[in-house]
């Protein structure tokens, strides 16, 4: 019984056809089939989510996070040259996608990967690696089987801190990654935003950074943001992916976020991936730190530098020391120490577990499935419109004046399903809550995301009814909704865009209780 898959299936059917008539009206248009039969399979292909925010900030540990293996490089800046675009695939492998459309994408072993996406220093393999678009890869990997990940080199920025290299670097090839990376973005059907602060400087002023180009196009209902690297703030907070919480939520809550992103989630992307992928000596390090004296540990720990010192008085070594700062981070270590000695937690997956929990990465993953996951051909049809809309214009003006009707007629048709199907009259509503332009009471707001799919798409999910509950509790639950939003919608103490977005919410139940009652 699964009725947004239902309703989607009306609307697939719906769109299907209208692209079959309009391919089959136009033969004579070439630019006009090509453009269509692009969007018509875009479709069928899966929801492409890309990973966006300055050079550095941590999308690249993100993206092996969801992941939960590495793939992609991350560290130093030179190593995300290129997009990485993964999708699902049973084998590794992958095509390199070149600038230049002439030259064919070429397929080229997995083990490539790496050379492909680090700078060179030789000329001529930079000229090369400059000449690719981006880089599709292949992967075995259960989240690629619910969207594609695009993983950019990111935006130009400048940090005080940041060395030499890292300033050339950035000085030379800055501007040309800011604009892939700002391609990437407005090609995908959805983002994810990262950005990373210090607390001091999260304030307002801190989302002047997605006011540019990059945001631009970014609707709330397919935008996330993400603040990264907060375990940072780990002497700040006992848990600091908690702690800062306090401050995402304003932040999530503020007008200016409200009109640009759904929520903002805080993460600690190292620790993440960290303990998703810690190794057995790796653990056997953790276990040995965890047994230094808590006086000496607290003296070593304090930095990354006092810890990875060499250190006559501890029998790790340093490169050991070392390794496991930068896999998980001093806050991963002291939150280790804790785990192992407060706790008494010593199993190697029970210990990273708990690591995980404390990361936001569950968080982010689940959020991502649910809110992207649940609603993809709706996100993905959405762009779908708005880049016809725009060639609709452009082709009209480059064909003969006979078949200039025929392309207003078919812009006309397609422009019809977002004005009449009700999906996208619910996202509208959606747009209107997150933008704060709605009188609802909390539990109406989340009422509104449940009927919207949010939490699933079957009957149960849509009305929050017990996993058991049968068709008659279904129905009666949904007619019992449907009185609530209707007087709700003929309440003339409210204003207008909340009487519109109530009689959108009584037609969503109504469609149910018709369903439920055929
Ligand atoms: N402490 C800490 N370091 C991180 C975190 N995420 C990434 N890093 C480090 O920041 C550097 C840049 O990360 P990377 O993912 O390559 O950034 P990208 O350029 O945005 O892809 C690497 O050295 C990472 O190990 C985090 O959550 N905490
Ligand atoms: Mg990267």
């Amino acid at each position: 019984m699964e009725i947004l898959l239902m309703y989607d299936e009306k609307l697939k059917q719906r769109v299907n056809a209208l692209f079959d008539y309009a391919l089959q009206k136009t033969p004579g248009i070439p630019a006009l089939q090509e453009e269509l039969s692009r969007c018509y399979q875009r479709l069928e292909q899966p929801m492409r989510v890309a990973i966006v925010g300055k050079i550095k900030v941590g999308k690249s540990t993100i993206m092996n996070a969801l992941l939960e293996e590495r793939v992609v490089e991350t560290g130093a800046v030179e190593t995300t040259f290129n997009v990485n675009w993964l999708c699902y695939g049973s084998q590794r492998s992958l095509t390199v996608h070149y600038k230049d459309t002439s030259h064919l994408p070429e397929p080229m072993s997995y083990e490539k990967l790496a050379d492909l996406t680090k700078r060179s220093e030789d000329p001529k393999v930079l000229a090369y690696l400059r000449s690719i678009k981006y880089i599709q890869v292949s992967y075995p990997n259960n989240i690629l089987r619910s969207f594609d990940l695009i993983d950019t080199p990111g935006l130009e920025s400048i940090y005080k801190d940041d060395a030499q290299n890292t300033l050339d670097f950035i000085m030379q090839y800055g501007k040309e990654l800011t604009t892939v990376t700002q391609e990437e973005a407005a090609n995908a059907d959805a983002v994810l935003y990262l950005f990373s602060k210090g607390l001091s400087e999260m304030d307002d002023s801190t989302l002047k950074e997605f006011q540019g180009d990059v945001v631009g196009r970014a609707r709330p209902f397919n935008a996330i943001g993400v603040l990264t690297k907060v375990d940072a703030n780990w002497k700040a907070y006992d848990d600091p992916v908690q702690g800062v919480q306090e401050i995402t939520r304003r932040l999530a809550g503020s007008q200016q976020v409200r009109k640009l992103f759904y929520t903002i989630l805080p993460v600690a992307g190292l620790l993440g991936f960290g303990a998703k992928t810690m190794t057995a000596e790796e653990f056997q390090t953790l276990l040995q730190v965890a047994e230094l004296p808590s006086e000496q540990f607290k003296r070593l720990s304090h930095a990354e530098d006092r810890f990875t010192r060499e250190r006559p008085d501890v029998t790790i070594s340093a490169a050991r020391r070392e390794q496991l700062a930068k896999r998980l981070g001093m806050y991963g270590i002291n939150l280790a120490y804790k785990i192992v000695n407060e706790k008494g937690i010593r199993e190697q997956q029970d210990v990273a577990l708990a690591l995980y929990e404390h990361s936001g990465l569950l968080q982010l993953r689940q959020l991502i499935l649910s809110h992207f996951g649940n609603r993809a051909y709706l996100i993905k049809l959405s762009k779908v419109l708005d880049q016809l809309a725009l060639a609709f214009i452009d082709i009209r003006q480059h064909v003969h004046t006979a078949d200039k009707a025929l392309v207003s007629d078919i812009a006309g048709k397609f422009q019809m399903i977002r004005l009449q199907e009700h999906a996208f009259q619910e996202i509208k509503v959606l747009g209107s809550y997150y933008e704060g332009k709605l009188a609802f009471m909390k539990h109406e707001g989340e009422e509104l995301l449940q009927i919207t799919g949010e939490h699933g798409s079957t009957y149960h999910d849509l009305l929050s009814m017990p996993i058991n509950a049968t068709r008659a509790e279904l129905k009666w639950a949904a007619e019992t909704r449907l009185c609530y939003w209707k007087e709700k919608s003929n309440d003339f103490g409210l204003d207008r865009t909340t009487l519109d977005a109530a009689n959108v919410i009584a037609h969503s139940y109504n469609r149910i209780v018709y369903e439920l009652g055929k």
